[in-house]
């Protein structure tokens, strides 16, 4: 990330070919583009301090394969790709400009607007790369608040939550979850104490959109313009949670009605999406493939309970088995920790070490195949001068 920062900023620098009159403003979107409204920060104008001569500010509301729809203070617009990204994306996929992103973006004398560079992602939501040479895909970045959202009907599934808890806790965002459909179960709150038991350290709020109740919580925890995304199992509640904070119709819900061709739209949705109360929501198809990232941290973050125990262990490398003096073993005995929360703890971190075991190995088959062209450049290299010589 920092390198596409650096080859980007230096670009070069041409004050003379800007024109402020080339900009192709989309028409539908009158003042829609507020960037304090996006979540514009301190931070990020001191991040964009080096392009404020010659570039623009803009965060990118969609991504397609030759350029970005991208949202400035003025309005939403489409731009394409400067060669700097396209280069640097070319070499590591997380270097792609993602939804979420801040940029700086150029307009060219003939029209043309590029995004020439992405500011430094203060969080990245990252979707593992699927096959054994492609790098890991950014599919949101500048995400604040990870809401999980798990239903109370039927029954929340506690594995489930403790896994997009790493998921979140691994973006460097803040998670939150929320659980839906309090309307259909009689005792809310002592769910809400079982999620709450494995969501150490983390808000759990219950709501009901039926009745719109506890959505004042949720909305006083996306105040201040945060970015957000909802991420759970399908049925959740969701979209209709996104609705009811939206005040209107800005995802479809429910299952789709194919006899009165509701609910399936032709037009593709809106990726970022922008709360009239505050509050900025990304919601990619990228975000529903997300899986865990290994990610050894994350896990700490999402179970401290056994972190800390850990720690009180005789052995520093205590397997937690046979070995005298084991706190956890301890712990699951005296009922202080859940053996099932334990259990998928090691599923995790086994989860993980897979994952860097495999990310290795990508890395060093990278590495070896970079040695192998340089030997090939360098062989090259002499043959052109022997021949030279002769
Ligand atoms: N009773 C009740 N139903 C809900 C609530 N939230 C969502 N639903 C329903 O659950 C179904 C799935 O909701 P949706 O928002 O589409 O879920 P998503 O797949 O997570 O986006 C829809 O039929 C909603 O009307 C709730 O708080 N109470
Ligand atoms: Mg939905
Ligand atoms: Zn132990």
């Amino acid at each position: 990330m920092s390198k596409a920062h650096e080859r980007s900023h230096l670009s070069s620098y041409h004050p003379g070919e800007e024109q402020s009159t080339s900009r192709s403003l989309a028409p539908d979107t009158p003042g829609d583009g507020r960037l304090a409204d996006l979540g514009w920060s301190a931070e990020i104008a001191h991040a964009f301090a080096p392009y404020a001569g010659s570039h623009h500010l803009a965060r990118v509301s969609r991504v397609e394969r030759g350029g970005a729809e991208v949202i400035t203070d003025e309005g939403q617009i489409q731009a394409t790709y400067g060669g700097d990204i396209l280069a640097a994306a070319a070499a590591d996929r997380s270097w792609h400009p993602a939804v979420g992103d801040w940029v700086a973006l150029r307009y060219w004398p003939d029209g043309r607007i590029t995004i020439d560079a992405i500011l430094p992602r203060h969080t990245a939501m990252v979707r593992d790369g699927a096959d054994r040479t492609s790098h890991a895909q950014v599919v949101a970045a500048n995400v604040d608040v990870v809401v999980i959202v798990e239903h109370l009907d039927p029954e929340p599934d506690l594995g489930r939550i403790e896994r997009l808890l790493v998921l979140a806790w691994a973006s460097g965002a803040t998670p939150l979850v929320v659980l839906t459909k309090a309307d259909l179960v009689p005792a809310p709150e002592v769910l809400r104490d079982d999620v709450a038991a494995v969501a150490l350290g983390v808000d759990v709020l219950a709501v009901s959109a039926p009745d719109a109740e506890g959505l004042d919580d949720v909305r006083n925890w996306l105040g201040d313009n945060r970015t957000m995304t909802f991420v759970g199992p399908s049925g959740a509640g969701k979209s209709t949670l996104v609705n009811a904070l939206a005040g209107a119709e800005v995802m479809p819900t429910g299952e789709v009605r194919a006899s009165d061709g509701k609910g399936r739209h032709t037009t593709t949705h809106r990726e970022l999406i922008m709360l009239p109360g505050g509050g900025v929501v990304i919601d990619t198809p990228g975000i529903r493939a997300v899986g865990l990232v290994a990610n050894e941290d994350a896990i700490a973050d999402a179970f401290p309970d056994i972190e800390e125990l850990v720690e009180q262990c005789r052995f520093a490398d205590c397997a937690h088995n046979t070995e005298p003096d084991c706190a956890v073993r301890a712990a699951v005995e005296t009922g202080e920790l859940d053996a099932g929360r334990l259990a998928r703890w090691y599923k995790l971190g086994r989860e993980a070490a897979y994952q860097a075991r495999r990310a290795d190995v990508r890395l060093r088959q990278q590495e070896r195949a970079e040695w192998k062209r340089r030997e090939k450049a360098l062989r090259g290299y002499y043959r052109l001068r022997s021949g030279k010589g002769r």
